[in-house]
């Protein structure tokens, strides 16, 4: 460790491990240098170069990047694929038959080894499950699933028969996940009986049958059943059917669907600035190549590697690495069905230790609370456990604080391992700016450079660029092979949210702030731009809380501000003013749990507001806008110093500085 100048931001820097940088991928600042002045040098010349070298095409492409239709960027567009005979034919040719793919710790601690084969024949027996009912190329089908081996094969199953998955998480409400099936137009879901968390079992097929009846799902025919607990659950005759019936005859090879590159792979829903979750749509090619790609560079990922990424599969997190990059590029990888928390806060490290994992990525918000736990409890302490196999950790989802970072390197890496913190979004499909474990030093609370070929800047409001140490508008100039290709049935909308005219068009908006270090060039993200927060780095739009509140019939307006929390990351905090009276004591505490509850069923539990605050009306300028940057204040505890002249009722504040 090299203590560093003494800019006023953090300034300890850690270089990588000698022994790590002799045997990395990219082996030292000067390989990742070469690789970025390649891409700069010829840009298609190196993408191609990269998407011949790591994917397996059916049919060869002949063009690169075709930009006739931007923002509608297309990569490899007459190139042919099957994401599904990359991630696991490959493997069986390439000799990893036998080799675990997964290890599936369930909830209770079970562990389920599944080699490459046992995989591509489960995939194989439901791609032809899926075919039987007339599920073809181009169909759009729900998976709303616990973490599973079963989750990840019907994914591979989709896209080995060509069909679009939309995964919904499985905290998603029965409105929720109605709004997306009929966004998607699904004609299936597939889905389990409940799944299995910290010791409790939670409703999910019920949960389906209520979203099919809230109506709109009439392109839904079948409901598929993979039994996890042997819980009680309601059968619809003709429309529902159980996962292991379904595969029982099915032959155990299934001839995968040959895609054009931009076939879509997949949509998520995600959130964002207004009430109606994005359908964000990837491609088959572009996006594949960089969940390959990022696995090789940003975790130097080995043949001898386990890697475990413990984030679920309903985020993309899951998707690009659990789901397509690790089986993409042949590696074992643990999957956990169960929490951080359970049966104490000592199972991540205990699961390290029994599995020998070498690469951990897991997100700042388990990190702090995990510190919580090892505070109050030193038997849950990492100290207490073997971690010597680890040679890499990960970081994603938000920014992660240097203590958090200096206590995850301590204890968890024992100073050994680089951090990874991997800046990236539902819309990247992979890693963006991110330290490469063999190469680049790091900086607590710095996700440092992009990667080779991904050409990110900071610009002001109107496009233009920023010298370093100057903050903020996070922008990518060039298009990448795994970005967002559009917004599911909402063209315009991907225009205006990622291409907006004020930046010429040309410009991709990731809707974060950022600032790069004066000397270093180094990135660091400052947080959301827009109205998204982050809560354990969950996307949440603060519109769609406030719909949903405002959908209660006692609720008269909301408003939805974050403010900063110590585990979390962000908290939500929501004003409230109700059609009639403003309550106070008990009757508060009442209407504000019934509320809390009420979003909870609306959104889903993640959505929750830790904070509820009533009042009579909410702080609004003279022509009606609500003064969000004053409910900012108040949420922190603040006192308001700004200006507020343009505020019509500044009695209100007073009210609305209590929580209740
Ligand atoms: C992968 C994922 C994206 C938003 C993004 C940013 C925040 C993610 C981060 C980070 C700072 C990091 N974010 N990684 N901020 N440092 N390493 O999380 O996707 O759920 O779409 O969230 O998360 O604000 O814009 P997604």
């Amino acid at each position: 460790m090299a203590e560093a100048d003494n800019t006023k931001q953090e300034s300890r820097i850690f270089e990588p491990p000698a022994s790590l940088v002799q045997q990395a991928t990219i082996s030292g600042m000067p390989a990742y240098q070469a690789l970025c002045q390649e891409a700069e040098r010829d840009y298609e010349g190196f993408w191609g170069r990269l998407a011949n070298e790591t994917l397996e095409w059916h049919k060869p492409f002949t063009k690169v990047l075709d930009e006739s239709k931007a923002p509608f960027y297309q990569w490899f567009n007459d190139g042919e694929l099957n994401v599904s005979y990359n991630c696991l034919d490959r493997n069986l040719k390439n000799g990893n038959a036998d080799k675990a793919a997964i290890l599936f710790e369930a909830d209770g601690g079970e562990v389920t080894r599944v080699t490459y084969r046992d995989l591509y024949e489960r995939v194989c027996r439901l791609a032809n499950g899926l075919k039987s009912l007339g599920i073809k190329k181009g169909d759009r089908v729900v998976i709303y699933m616990p973490m599973s081996v079963e989750g990840i094969a019907a994914m591979q199953a989709c896209a080995r028969i060509g069909a679009t998955h939309s995964v919904v998480f499985g905290g998603f409400s029965a409105k929720s996940l109605q709004e997306r099936i009929n966004d998607a137009g699904a004609v299936a879901v597939i889905t389990a009986d409940e799944q299995q968390r910290g010791g409790k079992q939670l409703p999910l097929k019920a949960i389906v049958d209520e979203a099919i009846s809230l109506g709109g799902c009439e392109s839904i025919r079948n409901v598929i059943v993979y039994r996890r607990t042997g819980g009680n659950i309601g059968f619809t005759e003709g429309r529902d059917l159980w996962l292991h019936e379904l595969v029982a005859n099915q032959p155990t090879d299934c001839e995968p669907e040959w895609v054009n590159a931009e076939h879509p792979l997949f949509i998520l829903y995600t959130s964002g600035s207004t009430g109606k979750p994005k359908g964000v749509q990837h491609s088959s090619g572009g996006y594949l190549l960089w969940t390959a790609l990022t696995m090789k560079w940003t975790f130097d990922i080995k043949p001898q590697d386990i890697f475990w990424c413990t984030a679920d599969i309903g985020w993309v997190t899951g998707h690009s690495y659990i789901t397509y990059g690790p089986l993409a590029v042949g590696a074992t990888q643990i999957v956990f069905e169960g929490i951080p928390t359970y049966p104490n806060a000592g199972r991540f490290w205990d699961m390290i230790a029994r599995h020998k994992a070498t690469i951990f990525y897991t997100a700042p918000t388990a990190i702090r609370s995990l510190i919580k736990a090892a505070d109050a409890d030193a038997n849950v302490h990492p100290s207490k456990y073997d971690l010597s196999s680890l040679r890499i950790l990960g970081s994603v989802g938000e920014p992660i604080n240097p203590e958090a970072w200096m206590w995850y390197y301590r204890n968890v890496g024992q100073e050994r391992c680089p951090i990874v913190d991997t800046f990236w979004q539902t819309e990247t499909g992979g890693h963006m700016i991110t330290p490469l474990p063999g190469a680049t030093p790091m900086v607590p609370g710095s996700c440092t450079l992009p990667l080779p070929g991904i050409m990110a800047a900071i610009v002001d409001e109107t496009g233009h660029d920023l010298p370093n140490g100057q903050g903020g508008i996070l922008v990518v100039k060039r298009p990448w092979p795994s970005m967002i290709r559009t917004i599911w049935n909402d063209p315009e909308r991907f225009k205006k949210s990622y291409f907006p005219e004020e930046f010429g068009g040309k410009l991709y908006l990731a809707g974060d702030g950022a600032i790069r270090n004066k000397d270093t060039g180094y990135f660091t993200i400052t947080g959301r731009i827009d109205d998204v927060l982050n809560v354990s780095g969950h996307r949440m739009g603060t519109m769609e809380i406030e719909s949903a509140l405002v959908a209660h019939p006692l609720v008269a307006e909301a408003a939805v501000v974050g403010k900063p929390d110590e585990t979390t990351g962000e908290a939500i905090c929501a004003f409230v003013v109700l059609k009639r009276a403003r309550p106070s004591g008990d009757e508060a505490k009442q209407i504000a749990k019934e509320l809390r509850d009420w979003v909870a069923k609306e959104i889903g539990p993640i959505a929750k507001p830790k904070e509820l605050r009533f009042g009579d009306n909410l702080p609004k300028t003279r022509s009606g806008k609500i003064m969000r940057r004053l409910l900012r204040v108040l949420a922190k505890g603040e006192e308001i110093t700004q200006d507020i002249s343009t505020l019509e009722n500044p009695a209100i504040l007073d009210q609305l500085k209590q929580a209740q």
